[in-house]
């Protein structure tokens, strides 16, 4: 069958669910100033990102998909026939590992990708079309929480759903609850949850991954400013701002800000906002928190996700859980 017809995208961005760029006013508004780290994944900062994974102190991506080798056919072998909804699926790289231990046992394959970022999500689904003949994508342009909300009827009889490359990390504590009670709500009882998540491990570690040799993560961080300016008109001077990682020991989680190098006032004409920066003042723009594998499965547990399996490497750098509703 040709590729358009097992291609099917779905535009929920921006703006089907709440204005477009309210979280960017409320977050601008708060006495310390923050961005939702979504706003990364424009086309360049998911291209940016892509780049990220393959750096050598970026540990994760590699880590992941090493444990994905292992558990893949395992996985495959659980979960039976199932279509696989992936949240932030990025280019999708990851999922391939599934997609080629599906098509060894001869799987039928459904693959729903949800993203914000509609350039990376067709790219990626036209070259997964391309290489996997037997392959359906539905690709969903949108948040987490639009996706899931507008899922359409499963074609297979079971889903899985799957939040790979320690995504869950960008969520605190209480958006971390409220996630999994998403993902329970999702589920029919019986299907899947597959969950990627970076591990605790010495801050050296953490902060070379975050503070690369090359600086991309400086330049994905201030590319987070230009997308605010194409998408709501804004007049951030890219050369005004610094770049800062630090992991914080207390509550287990790298935090990434930009640091304002001058008195600026911002204006976002598109939203109708402005607000001052002093010299020195930080713009918080992501956390990204490390976790201990048995206390996220007794959280995920606690809503009615059972772990079937997990797996890690060898230095415990990395876990991924297989979960059932
Ligand atoms: C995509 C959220 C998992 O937190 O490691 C990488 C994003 N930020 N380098 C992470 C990111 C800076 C990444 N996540």
């Amino acid at each position: 069958t040709p590729i358009q017809s097992r291609l099917n995208v779905i535009y929920l961005e921006p703006g089907q669910q709440g204005r477009d760029g309210e979280d960017v006013v409320l977050g601008l508004s708060q006495p310390l100033k923050t961005v939702p780290p979504k706003y990364f994944y424009d086309g360049r900062g998911s291209h940016l990102f892509e780049q990220i994974c393959q750096l050598p102190e970026y540990y994760p991506t590699r880590t992941e998909m090493g444990i994905l080798h292992q558990a893949a056919q395992e996985i495959v072998e659980i979960t039976g026939a199932c279509e696989l909804v992936e949240l932030g699926s990025g280019s999708s790289l990851k999922t391939r590992i599934l997609l080629d231990a599906a098509q060894a046992k001869g799987q039928s394959l459904h693959y729903l990708p949800i993203d914000v970022s509609g350039s990376i999500l067709k790219d990626s689904a036209l070259a997964l079309l391309n290489d996997y003949p037997n392959l359906a994508v539905t690709g969903i342009i949108g948040t987490y929480e639009q996706g899931l909300s507008h899922l359409p009827p499963r074609k297979l009889p079971e889903r899985m759903i799957s939040f790979l490359g320690s995504t869950l990390g960008n969520l605190t504590p209480g958006e971390c609850e409220q996630f999994f009670q998403w993902i329970q709500a999702s589920l029919k009882p019986q299907e899947y949850f597959l969950l990627g998540v970076d591990l605790v491990k010495p801050p050296k570690i953490l902060e070379a991954a975050y503070n690369d040799g090359q600086g991309i993560t400086a330049e994905f961080n201030l590319n987070l400013l230009a997308h605010l300016n194409w998408r709501f008109d804004g007049n951030f001077n890219l050369n005004a701002w610094q770049h800062r990682a630090i992991y914080n020991a207390q509550a287990q989680q790298i935090e990434m800000y930009l640091v304002s190098l001058a008195s600026q006032q911002i204006t976002l004409n598109a939203l109708d906002f402005s607000c001052e920066f002093q010299p020195g003042e930080l713009l918080h723009t992501e956390i990204s928190r490390k976790f201990n594998l048995e206390q996220i499965q007794a959280q995920l547990r606690h809503h009615q996700l059972a772990t079937v399996q997990a797996w890690t490497d060898e230095q415990n750098w990395f876990g991924v859980i297989l979960a059932q509703r």
